[in-house]
């Protein structure tokens, strides 16, 4: 495995290269180009000035996240051909770039939920959470605002205003999407990138929904075993696979993490981990790294990582707001590093005694 710190760009992100370079064991950055919109072209310029900034600093550029479906490809309207072709150009650059591995997602109108974003912890940190209640009492159109208010200016990573701008107009165009016509709208759009991560040996790394669970009515479906073993099955092609977020995944505490790293084995392209404390049904904090912070066993994450023979690029995932410092909620430096530094010490750990 390859060990890596997500970074938002220069414009966007309050954590320098410089910085992560400096965090024992991280040798890669997992970015974007965070301006782009879904259906927007990304530009061959654009991309190697990315890489060669990042490579310029001591660091790789291991993957990106994320490059962004269209929700005319999610929903399967008459012009998602039009978007496909796009995206392909997009992979056909990425892989022309030497870039051989993209995370994305396939969730309706939201990304990632949460309700507060920083939380106070009995230590005096500050972390992300979720509440089951808040979600169930509040207007979807109202989200926007919640996580805006909460944002410190930060561009969330989807959560940028100009897609939250047309909540109204999503929920329309998601009317008539099931579970259903999800799958079969995903299967579309796998079977027609796949000849060009074939071509370019690019890993497409699906990302689970987070909340594993469908919010505000809209279908979601990759949120536990059954589905993502279902959802690897639409295509036996290898490029198709998935980045296994425990953070995302761990939200329902019935999903077996370790059990779901055995089933997926050889399609984990991507690995996202980190910890959650749960204190009520539906109801959740993002926890330090530690086991003993939280509520899942990262030892056993990590050694199912390490059993199935991953050898993907892998992050600390969201960090707590340690130690004062101000950045976007999730990505501070401090926490992710100690986090970063915590993971590569469990997987040198299973790696001597294995
Ligand atoms: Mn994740």
């Amino acid at each position: 495995m390859q060990m890596t710190m997500r970074w938002f760009g220069k414009a966007y992100d309050s954590v320098t290269l410089a910085q992560i370079r400096q965090v024992p064991g991280v040798t890669g950055v997992i970015s974007t180009l965070y301006n782009k919109l879904p259906g927007e072209v990304w530009e061959q310029e654009a991309i190697a000035a990315l890489k060669q900034e990042i490579e310029a600093a001591g660091l790789s550029l291991a993957g990106i996240e994320s490059v962004n479906i269209h929700d005319a490809i999610k929903t399967g309207a008459p012009d998602r051909d039009k978007y496909i072709d796009t995206y392909i150009n997009t992979l056909e650059r990425l892989g022309q770039a030497g870039i051989h591995m993209v995370c994305y997602n396939f969730m309706p109108v939201f990304d990632w939920t949460r309700t507060e974003l920083a939380k106070l912890r009995p230590d005096g940190s500050t972390t992300m959470a979720y509440d089951q209640s808040i979600i169930d009492s509040i207007d979807p159109n109202d989200m926007s605002g919640l996580i805006e208010r909460q944002s410190k200016g930060f561009v969330m990573a989807g959560w940028e205003p100009e897609r939250l701008s047309r909540i109204k107009e999503l929920f329309a165009m998601y009317k008539d999407v099931d579970e259903t016509r999800l799958f079969e709208n995903m299967k579309y759009f796998i079977d027609r990138i796949m000849p060009v991560c074939d071509k370019y040996n690019i890993n497409m790394a699906i990302h689970p929904d987070d909340p594993s669970w469908s919010v505000f009515g809209l279908p979601r479906i990759v949120t536990g075993k059954e589905k993502l073993q279902r959802l690897i099955g639409l295509s036996n092609n290898i490029h198709h696979g998935v980045t296994l977020c425990t953070g995302s995944l761990g939200t329902n505490p019935q999903n077996d993490i370790p059990a779901i790293i055995a089933a997926l084995k050889g399609r984990i392209h991507f690995a996202h981990v980190r910890n959650l404390l749960h204190t009520a049904p539906g109801k959740f904090e993002e926890a330090a790294h530690l086991s003993c912070d939280g509520s899942m066993d990262m030892f056993a994450i990590m050694k199912a990582l390490y059993d199935a023979g991953f050898d993907g690029p892998i992050r600390p995932d969201h960090g707590r707001a340690i130690w004062g410092e101000v950045a976007m909620p999730g990505y501070g430096l401090y926490d992710r590093a100690l986090g970063a530094a915590y993971l590569n010490g469990l997987w040198e750990a299973i790696k001597k005694m294995s």
